[in-house]
């Protein structure tokens, strides 16, 4: 998506992660996970790396990903790492869990921090589209892409998340 809206040029590799290639292995051999950026001899792993790394290394190139002040900065970090941790952990402990209680306790998890996702999307925003303002950034690209995911678990009725 980034890749997109600094209209940077790639070509996307699609990978079977239940039958990793030797391609994958090769250029993630550490996490072995999709996604990897793999820019010319260097490889970069890690969603949110990956993101860093477009910002800094095309930092003339379209938008930036990270806002440019610092205290705004260190803000998109502090609420993007909170998703990476405490929502995706939350929400991918509602598909593992095993018994009914330790899914509510996920689910109420889950509710949580959305809840606390949303008051900071809504102070950050300041009545703007996106986090840091008028463009997809950092934090919601991050979130933008875990969606799709908490939708796909509500049609098959895990829990209602969203309204
Ligand atoms: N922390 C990693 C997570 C990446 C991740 O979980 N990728 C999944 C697909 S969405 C994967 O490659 N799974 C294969 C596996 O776990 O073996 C990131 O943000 O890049």
């Amino acid at each position: 998506m980034i890749l997109e809206q600094k209209g940077l040029s790639y070509e996307y590799i699609e990978q079977d992660v239940f039958n990793k290639s030797e391609l994958l292995l090769k250029h993630n051999p550490i996490y072995k996970k999709v996604p990897v950026l793999i820019h010319g001899d260097q490889d970069i792993c890690e969603s949110l790396v990956i993101l860093q790394y477009i910002d800094e290394n095309w930092p003339m190139t379209g938008p930036p990903v990270l806002p440019v002040d610092p205290y705004e900065r260190a803000i998109a970090r502090f609420w993007t790492g909170y998703i990476d941790d405490k929502l995706l952990n939350s929400f991918i402990g509602i598909l593992k869990a095993t018994t009914e209680e330790a899914k509510a306790e996920k689910i109420a998890d889950t509710h949580a921090a959305l809840e606390l996702l949303e008051g900071a999307s809504k102070k950050c925003s300041a009545g703007k589209d996106f986090f840091g303002g008028d463009i997809i950034g950092y934090f919601d690209v991050t979130l933008g892409s875990c969606l799709a995911w908490i939708k796909a678990a509500e049609r098959i009725s895990v829990a209602k998340l969203l309204d």
